[in-house]
């Protein structure tokens, strides 16, 4: 009988720690062994050209999620892990997202039967807190944290999800006993009101207004507000889709300061600016995410964040909606003002391309930091490591095979989501995805889906190291 299950022979291994030629035997669904003549298996595969990474883990994708009245996601458990399996990711880490009077257990039961049997890729759900009530701190919150739910993402904008300072420190107290990682969504809502009444006023509610409506201070000041309440109270947190220098700055000078504050950054705020929400008509409405892509400043600032590991994450901020399609980016009330388009763009598929291409490609990160940035630092931020994030001996055998010659046009041809647009179209990138496997299982093989809803699974996590506390 053979020893292995598979082989995957030939290719060149690279890991956040280092590059080598090696095969990789894999057995039950995990890394069995790596080196040269490794011996018989009942499947070889052929890598030679190609990298062997281990897959990526998007740790920041939103699916199924409720988005307003008469708007629908785009992507659901099965489109959107689909689109991850193409994309090159292995894992995936959706919120399920609490709503006012919701219990937060029956949130994510629902958040579960939306997920079940569906999922290309494995699935871990943050949650998202809306409602600080006294039984969701404390209750059911530790209670969550204990079951694997080992991260949550507090708002710091929107109507009825934003959090005011005194829920932000008790839920951060909760989670600095509990041992979970706090995660921030830092714009100023007061801030982003009374601008966004204000362009109203005077009639400027194209897309475009959009950005106008939330510039650099908004975000600075909040992210400001949250690395203060965070150093009170003593725990870490995650401030997510940082998009320009100054919000950078505070996070870099937090970190000096030897605070456990940690920075993600996302495809839109390297590759996109302000200029692509100017769109004629609606077309705008296409770039509509916050925080908007600003400038060329900031994706030079956003890189140098990524550079010196000022930010540790680089996730896509997934979020998507159809362009053309009334439950979508043009919902009629949309059309009266910006305020109503529905915020977020779709990237799971082409977070890996666009890093590898623009970053490794165009040598301002290595092949390692590659790899780090978009799989073992999510893995080691949010519990998965080493089980996840590693081709290493014992870790699953969630392994991309990649092609770093091939030249693609990004267009929404070729993406396998349930948008109808990827504001992403037409870049020119080197490096694309070949094969996608999860636990040893090819969900994609040579550019063609080969597994079924239901091989992803779900993964309770572990608390990260990187959550604990300092004192
Ligand atoms: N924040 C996100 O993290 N995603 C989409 C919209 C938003 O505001
Ligand atoms: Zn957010
Ligand atoms: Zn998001």
């Amino acid at each position: 009988m053979a020893a292995f299950d598979t082989i995957i022979k030939g290719g060149t291994v690279v890991t956040a720690r280092d590059t080598k030629r090696a095969d990789v035997a894999i057995r039950d669904g995990k890394i069995a062994a790596l080196g040269i003549d490794l011996g018989e298996a009942r499947e070889v595969i052929d890598a030679s050209g190609l990298l062997v990474m281990p897959g990526g883990i998007d740790s920041h994708v939103h699916l199924s999620q409720p988005s307003g009245p008469d708007i629908v996601m785009a992507d659901d458990f099965e489109s959107g892990t689909r689109a991850a399996a193409f994309g090159g990711n292995t894992m995936v880490l959706p919120f399920a997202m609490q709503q006012r009077g919701q219990s937060l257990r029956e949130v994510v039961k629902a958040y579960h039967a939306a997920a079940n049997g569906k999922c290309h890729v494995d699935v871990s759900f943050h949650l998202i807190i809306a409602d600080a009530t006294d039984a969701v701190l404390g209750q059911e919150l530790p209670a969550l944290v204990h079951d694997g739910y080992t991260s949550f993402k507090v708002f710091m904008t929107y109507e009825g999800l934003a959090l005011s300072d005194m829920e932000m420190l008790k839920v951060m107290e909760v989670a600095r006993e509990a041992g979970a990682l706090v995660m921030v969504h830092a714009e100023n809502y007061d801030a982003i009101r009374f601008l966004t009444d204000r362009l109203e006023r005077a009639g400027q509610t194209a897309p475009k207004y959009h950005a106008t409506s939330r510039p650099i201070p908004v975000e600075r000041e909040a992210t400001h507000r949250a690395i203060s309440l965070a150093e009170l109270i003593d725990v870490p947190v995650m401030i997510v889709h940082v998009s320009n220098r100054e919000a950078r700055d505070e996070i870099a000078r937090a970190q000096k300061r030897g605070l456990k504050v940690y920075g993600e950054t996302c495809p839109q705020y390297l590759v996109l600016t302000e200029k692509d929400l100017d769109g004629l008509n609606m077309e705008g409405a296409k770039y509509v995410c916050s925080p908007p892509p600003r400038d060329k400043d900031s994706q030079i600032a956003c890189w140098e964040g990524l550079q010196d590991k000022t930010f540790s994450l680089f996730s896509s901020d997934h979020c998507p909606f159809r362009y053309n399609d009334p439950k979508g980016k043009l919902v009629p009330k949309g059309r009266t003002s910006f305020r109503w388009v529905p915020n977020g763009i779709p990237g799971v598929e082409t977070r890996l391309p666009i890093l590898f291409s623009e970053g490794v490609g165009k040598k301002r990160i290595t092949l390692n930091e590659f790899v780090a940035l978009t799989s073992t630092n999510h893995a080691k931020t949010y519990g998965l490591y080493p089980k996840k994030g590693d081709i290493a001996e014992g870790s699953d055998a969630d392994i991309v095979m990649w092609d770093p010659q091939r030249q693609v046009r990004i267009s929404q041809a070729l993406m396998h989501g349930g948008t109808d647009y990827t504001p992403y179209e037409g870049i020119e990138v080197t490096g694309w995805p070949v094969s996608t496997i999860v636990r040893g299982k090819f969900v994609v093989r040579d550019g063609k889906l080969s597994g079924q809803p239901g091989d992803g699974q779900y993964v309770a996590r572990e608390k990260s190291k990187l959550a604990e506390a300092t004192r």
